[in-house]
């Protein structure tokens, strides 16, 4: 295969770890705190997790003396869920870690996600397979999916192949619901009296896999950068023909980190924010009013061009619209035979609007025909909405347009709205890892390992203090259960690792809060450029903003 000059170039680059894991695997130890705490919903989780609730943080320190270090294992690592920048980085900590501990060792990727495991459909990993993939992005080195293991066969089966390959330890790379999915595995085989454990990765460009020990969920860091830069030369071409209005929709499912950090970079005209929506309950039709009177006052200015960010999720947070797809998601659980039975999407959406609620149905009708389409499309294997194929931003357009002619009717508007509209998501997901992610990413790969290498199982491999240069940063594990909760799930209370929104009372969303204002009326925007990877400091080895607010830097 071709390579392009920045590929040749990136392998060679050396990422960085923490200092306490530089050293031999063996002379790695763990101090353990108290015993952990689940979120909420205690009771229920110590049931559910009888083997594996409560257990201790765990920080990874320089000194000590592991003899079990160098026994020799095989690994298995899954990449679960969508592709963040960095997953190779992770396989190829695991794999550095691992041969260093001892070369017999031996990493089985399984291919395609999680029903590689299920199916033992693998590879072996070896130095010179690696070493095509190490610094790249893209999950191609073994494939991801989103298959859930839920089934007690689908258990079974990822027993047998465990058993089969003689594997001792499964690193999952994944966000929260695959990370759900990895403590669920940890807690079956301590059940079943099998050795084999299971370690996590806080993987998702979303960003919402995170609290006080999991700072960032990798894959973040060159989403947001590589938004953000498209995002600037879209501000400058809106700036330079002064014509366009662009409504630029997001990624980052139903939190709005994506949106929120891309805002801080570029400033532009506006940026909805989902979970003030929700706090605030707008309505729909309050939010495209704010949107109308923001265009209204830069018509006045002789200013007919913006740039809107739009988080992807925002459809959820809409009160009302939020009541809607939670009971669309509830009907479609529980009807799931007689609607698959219904042919054509009119037809469904007919049949639905006969069992929605008296509050929910009027809703419904009211949305344009392709946003109702697009509302009764497969859910995903945990029963989420798609939310990346509603197309928000057109809705929006729409609806912005419709008051806009109505004001121009009254004689309150006399501008021109001309608005283009666009989906930042697929084109972040496989960058180049910016040398934040692969350093991260790296990181949480080998820490994978030395928790193996300590005996853990249920943990989430965690680097923290990583607004500061890697030369301060912490390793070490943080016990799956503690970020859990229960929740409605295909109809059902299921146990789940809590999603972190943006914190309205948060550094990042108070900083926006301050400026959105002027930015909006006093065109403000800054334009990023491209991801550099050589080069200064201040534009190589920078984390993003909301990480350095959020930390107080
Ligand atoms: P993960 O939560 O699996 O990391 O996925 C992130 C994401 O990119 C979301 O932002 C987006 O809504 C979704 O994946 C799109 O999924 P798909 O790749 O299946 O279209």
């Amino acid at each position: 295969m071709k390579q392009s000059q920045l590929q040749k170039i990136r392998y060679t680059y050396e990422p960085k770890l923490p200092p306490a894991i530089r050293g031999d695997i063996a002379s790695i130890s763990l101090s353990l705190g108290e015993p952990t705490q689940a979120l909420s919903d205690q009771e229920a989780l110590k049931k559910t997790f009888a083997h594996t609730y409560g257990k201790p943080i765990a920080t990874m320190q320089a000194s000590g003396n592991n003899p079990q270090a160098s026994v020799q294992r095989t690994v298995g690592v899954i990449l679960s869920g969508g592709q963040a920048p960095g997953g190779h980085n992770v396989i190829s900590g695991i794999f550095d870690a691992l041969k260093k501990a001892n070369p017999q060792n031996k990493l089985l990727g399984f291919l395609g996600g999680p029903s590689g495991l299920v199916e033992d459909q693998k590879i072996e990993i070896t130095a010179e397979y690696m070493n095509d993939f190490r610094n790249t992005g893209g999950f191609d080195i073994i494939g991801s999916g989103r298959t859930k293991i839920e089934t007690p066969e689908q258990f079974a089966a990822a027993r047998k192949t465990c058993q089969t390959n003689k594997i001792d330890a499964l690193v999952v790379i994944g966000g929260d619901d695959s990370n759900t999915n990895a403590a669920l595995l940890a807690e079956y085989f301590v059940a079943q009296g099998d050795p084999v454990q299971v370690i996590g990765v806080p993987k998702t460009i979303d960003g919402d896999l995170k609290n006080e020990y999991i700072e960032a969920s990798f894959g973040f860091d060159t989403a947001v950068k590589t938004y953000s830069e498209l995002i600037g030369n879209i501000q400058r071409d809106a700036n330079s023909a002064k014509k366009y209005w662009h409504f630029i929709k997001l990624m980052g499912r139903s939190a709005s980190h994506i949106a929120l950090e891309c805002a801080l970079q570029t400033r532009p005209t506006a940026c909805i924010i989902s979970e003030e929506v929700a706090e605030k309950k707008q309505t729909l039709q309050q939010i495209v009013s704010s949107l109308a009177e923001i265009v209204a006052k830069r018509a006045e200015g002789g200013e007919n061009f913006g740039v809107v960010l739009i988080p992807e999720g925002l459809i959820e947070f809409i009160p009302e619209m939020g009541r809607l797809i939670s009971e669309v998601n509830d009907l479609l659980a529980i009807h799931s035979t007689e609607f698959s039975g219904i042919s054509g999407p009119d037809e469904q959406a007919r049949w639905l609007s006969g069992k929605l609620s008296t509050e929910s149905a009027p809703v419904f009708t009211s949305l344009p025909r392709d946003i109702q389409h697009q509302l009764l499309m497969d859910r995903d294997p945990h029963g989420n909405v798609q939310v990346s194929r509603i197309e928000t931003e057109k809705l929006l357009i729409q609806m912005v347009s419709e008051e806009l002619n109505e004001r121009a009717r009254t004689g309150s508007y006399q501008g021109i709205f001309n608005a283009l509209n666009h989906f930042f998501g697929y084109e972040g997901r496989c960058a180049f890892p910016s040398n934040f992610d692969a350093d991260y990413t790296y990181s949480l790969g080998y820490s994978a390992f030395v928790l193996i290498a300590n005996g853990l199982t249920g943990y989430l491999s965690s680097v923290r203090k990583i607004a500061q240069p890697a030369s301060e940063w912490v390793a070490g594990g943080i016990p799956l259960t503690m970020m859990m909760n229960m929740e409605q799930r295909h109809g059902e209370k299921k146990p789940v690792i809590k999603k972190a929104l943006v914190e309205l009372e948060g550094a990042p969303f108070t900083y926006f809060a301050r400026h959105r204002d002027e930015w909006a009326t006093r065109t403000s925007f800054v334009y990023p450029g491209a991801i550099q990877y050589y080069g200064p400091d201040e534009i190589c080895n920078q984390p993003t903003i909301t990480l350095r607010l959020e930390q107080g830097l």
